[in-house]
C-alpha cells in the first residue's frame, strides 16, 4: 500500500492551496477528485446564471501577487466559466493537477492507532496510507434532492443545479419547473425564463435579496484596487467579512428618519453584500433589521406589477439576513413576463412529481424538465457521506448526530491527525470564502510543519476544548438574529437534521486571532505525541 504524508480530499479552491503548501514543505501528498478536472464547487456548479456574489478581484487566492496584476475579471461578479478558468489556469502554473487522482471519490478514511496514520480508500478500489488527512470538501458540495413522492417517474429531463451537464441545457420552447427559490434559483430563474416557452417557480420561502448591481468591470475600480492589492489583501484579511470592509459603521437604530433612509440608499446602490457590511445593529437588533427588511420589501414592491405577486416575493418569515442574502440581477424583473409564473408552495403544496409534471394540491403543472434548485447538505454533507472512522472506531457520521462537534472548526476530537478546512464552527459561509480557505490551509500547513519539526505523530483535540469551542460558537450565535430563520445554517432545509448554528459569526478576524493564539500557545486544546 502507498504511504504519504497526507491525503488532501477535493480539487478545489481549498485543496489546491493545500496541495501547493505541503508539496513546498517537501511533504508526500496524494490528492482525490470525484470530478474529472480541478474546480470543486466552479467545476460543478454550471447552471445559467451560475455567478459569484463576491466581487471578482477580492474573490481569488492571495498568495499569488503577480496573477493579481494579470488576472483580468471582466465583470464586477466573476460568471461560473470565468472562476473555472482562473482555478485551471492556477493548476496549470503550479502543476497541480499531477497531484491529484480524477474521477475518484474517497469513500471511507480509518484511522490506525498502532502508527498513527488513515488508510483512505476511495470507490474505485485504490488505499494509501497517509499521517495526515485534509478533508478540503467544500460546505456547500452535497446536493440535495427533496423528498417528494414520484420524483423518479418524471418523464421529461430533470436537473439539479449543483449537477449540471456540462453541455449546458437548452429550454428554448420548453415549459420548466424551477423548484426553490435561494441564491441558486435567484440567479439561474431570469436565464431559464429568457428561453422557456412557460416558466413555473415554486416558492416554498421568499428570500431577502439585495441588488447585485453587476456590470462590466470599471477601469477606474480595477485600476486603484490592482494599485493596492496587497493593502487590499491585508484588510480583507484582517476583516470581519474575509472582504474589503466599508470605510465606516453605523448603528442603524441611532439615526433619524431621514439619515437612514439616506444610508440605506447608499447601500443599495452600492449593491450586493455591501448593504449588510456597515451596520452595527442589523444583525443583533431585531428593529433595525426590520427596517431594512422593510426598505427591501418597497423596492420589490415597486419592481413589479401584479401586486398579489409582488407580496408572494417579500420575505415576511425570517430576519433580513439570517438566511444567506441573494443577489438579485433581473431576477424581480421576471415575473413581470407573462410566461414566467410563481406557484406558493405555502397556500398550494406538492404532492408529487408526476410522469409529465409537478402535482400541487389544487392542480397540475405540466413541464418538459425539472430544475432542482434545492440546495444542499450543507457543511456537513460531504464530511458525513465518507464512512470516517476515528480511533476508537467511531465514524464522523454517528459523532455528529446530535450536530457536528469539532475543535476551531478544524478537528474533531477521536479523529486524530484528521483536519477539515472550513468546516462547521468555522466563519467561512458567512465569508469570503476564499479568504478564508486561506486561513484555515494556512492554520493546517504550520500545525503540520511544527508536528514535523518535533518529530510529533499525532495531534488531537481535547474533548474539553471542543466542548468549550461548539458552546462558544453557539452562545455567539444566540447573541445574533442568525437562529432565528429555518436556514441551512442551523440544518433546517435538511428533513431529520440536528438543528444546530453551524458558522462562526464572529467573523474571520476574530476567527484567525483564536486560531493563531492556540498556535502561538504550542496548540492549546490539542494533545500532541
Ligand atoms: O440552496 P438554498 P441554493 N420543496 O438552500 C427550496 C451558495 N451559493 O443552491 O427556503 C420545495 O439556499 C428551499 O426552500 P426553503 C450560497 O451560500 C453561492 O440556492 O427551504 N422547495 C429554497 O428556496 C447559497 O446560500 C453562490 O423553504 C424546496 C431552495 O430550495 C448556497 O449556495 C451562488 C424543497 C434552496 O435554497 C445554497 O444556495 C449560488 C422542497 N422539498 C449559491 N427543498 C455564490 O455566489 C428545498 N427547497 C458563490
Amino acid at each position: 500500500m502507498t504511504r504519504l504524508d497526507a491525503v488532501v480530499v477535493g480539487a478545489g479552491f481549498s485543496g489546491l492551496y493545500m496541495m501547493h503548501l505541503l508539496r513546498q514543505r517537501g511533504l508526500t501528498a496524494q490528492g482525490f477528485e470525484a470530478g474529472k478536472d480541478v474546480g470543486g464547487t466552479w467545476y460543478w456548479n454550471r447552471y445559467p446564471g451560475a455567478r459569484c456574489d463576491s466581487e471578482s478581484l477580492s474573490y481569488s487566492y492571495s498568495f499569488l501577487p503577480e496573477l493579481d496584476q494579470a488576472w483580468k475579471w471582466p465583470e464586477r461578479y466573476a460568471e461560473q466559466p470565468e472562476i473555472l478558468k482562473y482555478i485551471e489556469h492556477v493548476a496549470t502554473t503550479l502543476d497541480l493537477r499531477s497531484a491529484f487522482q480524477f474521477e475518484t471519490r474517497v469513500t471511507a478514511a480509518t484511522f490506525n492507532e498502532a502508527d498513527d496514520t488513515w488508510t483512505v480508500e476511495t470507490g474505485s478500489g485504490d488505499q494509501v496510507t497517509a499521517r495526515y488527512l485534509i478533508m478540503a470538501t467544500g460546505c456547500l458540495s452535497k446536493p440535495n434532492m427533496p423528498d417528494i413522492p414520484g420524483i423518479d417517474s418524471f418523464r421529461g429531463d430533470a436537473f439539479h443545479t449543483g449537477l449540471w451537464p456540462h453541455g449546458g441545457v437548452d429550454f428554448s420552447g420548453q415549459r420548466v419547473a424551477v423548484i426553490g427559490t435561494g441564491s441558486t434559483g435567484i440567479q439561474s430563474i431570469p436565464h431559464i425564463a429568457n428561453q422557456a416557452s412557460q416558466l413555473f417557480v415554486f416558492q416554498r420561502t421568499a428570500n431577502h435579496c439585495v441588488p447585485a448591481r453587476n456590470g462590466p468591470m470599471d477601469p477606474v475600480v480595477e485600476r486603484t484596487y490592482k494599485s493596492r492589492y496587497s493593502h487590499m489583501r491585508e484588510k480583507a484579511r484582517h476583516s470581519m467579512a474575509g472582504d474589503v470592509v466599508p470605510e465606516s459603521y453605523v448603528t442603524i437604530m441611532k439615526l433619524s428618519p431621514q439619515e437612514r433612509r439616506k444610508e440605506f440608499n447608499r447601500v443599495w446602490s452600492q449593491g450586493g453584500f455591501y448593504t449588510q457590511y456597515p451596520f452595527t445593529d442589523l444583525m443583533t437588533d431585531i428593529r433595525a433589521n426590520d427596517l431594512v427588511a422593510d426598505y427591501s420589501r418597497e423596492h420589490i414592491r415597486n419592481k413589479i406589477r401584479n401586486p398579489r405577486t409582488a407580496e408572494l416575493l417579500c420575505a415576511k418569515d425570517h430576519p433580513f439576513g439570517t438566511k444567506r442574502l441573494c443577489a438579485d440581477t433581473g431576477y424581480f424583473e421576471s415575473y413581470n413576463e407573462e410566461h414566467v409564473h410563481l406557484v406558493d408552495l405555502n397556500t398550494t403544496p406538492i404532492r408529487a412529481i408526476t410522469p409529465t409534471g409537478v402535482e400541487v394540491s389544487d392542480g397540475h403543472y405540466e413541464v418538459d424538465a425539472i430544475v432542482y434548485a434545492t440546495g444542499f447538505n450543507a457543511m456537513t454533507g460531504a464530511l458525513t457521506a465518507v464512512d470516517i472512522r476515528g480511533s476508537s472506531g467511531e465514524i464522523l457520521r454517528d459523532a455528529w448526530t446530535g450536530g457536528p462537534v469539532n475543535y476551531l472548526g478544524l478537528s474533531v476530537a477521536g479523529f486524530p491527525n484528521l483536519f477539515t478546512v472550513t468546516g462547521p464552527g468555522s466563519p467561512s459561509v458567512l465569508t469570503n470564502m476564499v479568504s478564508s480557505i486561506e486561513q484555515h490551509v494556512e492554520w493546517i500547513d504550520r500545525c503540520v510543519a511544527s508536528l514535523e519539526e518535533r518529530g510529533a505523530t499525532r495531534i488531537e483535540a481535547t474533548p474539553e476544548a471542543q466542548a468549550t469551542w461548539v458552546q462558544y460558537v453557539n452562545d455567539t450565535a444566540d447573541a445574533t438574529l442568525y437562529p432565528q430563520a429555518n436556514s441551512w445554517y442551523i440544518g433546517a432545509n435538511i428533513p431529520g437534521k440536528a438543528r444546530v448554528f453551524m458558522p462562526y459569526v464572529d467573523g474571520l478576524k476574530d476567527y484567525r486571532d483564536r486560531c493563531d493564539a492556540v498556535a502561538d500557545d504550542g496548540y492549546a486544546g490539542f494533545t500532541v505525541a
